[in-house]
């Protein structure tokens, strides 16, 4: 539910007005720099982006969901990587606090995370354990009044700037009860980093590997202060966070449709622009469909999680869809563009490459099909 229609409104039109005039002229230089410019993180944090989803009382904007996917919609219309760069704060990084945390945790953590002087991160991948998150194998070892965390995180987003990290950690036996949620201060004695991981696209995003040897945390350190919680925490900020995800993908779909649409109307081929060709309408009509589409299964679902409702299903279609339609889209932009469409200084060459890792993290397309055929089938409904 949208709280005042108005007040989003004029939100929608400062990130947009955003958006063009300041983020969208500096994607080439994100690009070849592999580098966001400081100055614009600092935007960011002037508008409050930091702060999207965190609760007004800890000083963050408190959206709702369906005015948060909103706003991702706006922001997924420019490079991934300045959406990423607010991301975890919104999402994986401050939600196991928000959904789990204590309240000391809560007002230690949320507020200075709303503003943006605070980078949160969400550790749960490791070497080898990726989609069977329940195997998680980094040990957490109580020690009087602390915990002794041992293993290696990998892929970890935002890692490389996080002043804190969400970590789940082994404190018990084998399977997702065994699996506990801490709150690993990036200046632990014992975490360090590894180099920045080199990726296929989404250039100015920053991953690595975080690495706890003999780490030492103060014990309460545990999210909500209960041992065996971190699989179903992790799994509620996932839900969540793969509906955010999915808003993002319909914005890079109608970016990649209005690239598309300039370009067929400014191209002129047998005497005509190519938009006048029904072999390249179709593929036009196909993406725009597809986008709309994308649209409405984000704005439901979220709506759904808004009125309380269940919807680890449906944020799992969304996610599906989604990633893999802007994936289609991006393939049609590349092939309206011709050979200007695999050339660097085409937004769709970078954006072809950018939206591959939607399908991939925050569940594999093959993990939300999974989840959603177990809730099909389970035998509650
Ligand atoms: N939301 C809320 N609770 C959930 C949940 C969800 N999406 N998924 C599982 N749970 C709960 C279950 O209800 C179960 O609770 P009970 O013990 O009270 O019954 C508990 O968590 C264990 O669940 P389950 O038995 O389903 O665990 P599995 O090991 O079989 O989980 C999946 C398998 C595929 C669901 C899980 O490992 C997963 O989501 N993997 C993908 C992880 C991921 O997205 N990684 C990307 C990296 S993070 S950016």
């Amino acid at each position: 539910m949208i709280r005042d229609v108005e007040v989003l409104s004029s939100l929608v039109e400062t990130i947009r007005r955003f958006v063009h005039e300041r983020l969208m002229p500096a994607e080439a230089q994100v690009e070849s720099d592999n580098l966001i410019p400081a100055a614009l993180v600092e935007e960011m944090r002037q508008l409050g982006l930091f702060g999207l989803s965190i609760p007004e009382e800890f000083g963050g904007l408190g959206l709702t969901m369906e005015e948060e996917v909103t706003i991702a919609m706006e922001l997924g219309y420019t490079s991934p990587a300045f959406r990423s760069v607010i991301g975890t704060n919104n999402g994986i990084g401050s939600q196991g606090i928000i959904v789990d945390g204590t309240a000391v945790q809560k007002a230690y953590w949320l507020p200075k995370m709303a503003t943006g002087l605070v980078i949160g991160s969400f550790a749960l991948t490791e070497p080898d354990v990726g989609s069977d998150a329940a195997s998680v194998r980094t040990t957490a070892v109580r020690d009087d009044d602390h915990y002794i965390l041992n293993g290696t995180k990998r892929y970890i987003t935002n890692a490389p700037v996080a002043d804190v990290f969400t970590l789940m950690a082994r404190t018990g036996g084998k399977g997702a009860d065994g699996v506990t949620a801490f709150l690993v201060p990036a200046n632990s004695p014992g975490l360090s980093l590894g180099p920045i991981d080199k990726k296929m696209g989404q250039r100015g995003t920053r991953t690595c590997d975080v690495i706890l040897e003999d780490c030492r945390v103060s014990a309460d350190a545990v999210i909500g202060g209960i041992e065996g919680r971190g699989f179903k925490t992790a799994m509620k900020v996932l839900n969540r966070g793969r509906l955010h995800i999915s808003a993002v993908c319909v914005g890079a779909a109608q970016r990649l449709c209005d690239e598309s649409v300039a370009f067929a109307k400014a191209r002129v081929q047998f005497g005509k622009p190519i938009a006048q060709h029904q072999l390249i309408q179709a593929m036009l009509a196909d993406s725009g469909t597809e986008t709309f589409a994308g649209r409405s299964m984000v704005m439901e679902a979220a709506r759904m999680f808004d009125s309380g409702q269940r919807i680890i299903q449906e944020a799992a279609s969304t996610k599906l869809f989604c990633s893999e339609m802007v994936g289609r889209v991006a393939d049609r932009a590349v092939q309206i563009h011709g050979g200007a469409g695999y050339m660097q200084d085409s937004p769709v060459e970078h954006f072809y490459r950018d939206v591959r890792l939607f399908r991939l993290y925050e569940g594999t397309s093959q993990i939300q099909q999974i989840i959603i055929a177990r809730e099909m089938t389970a035998e509650r409904r």
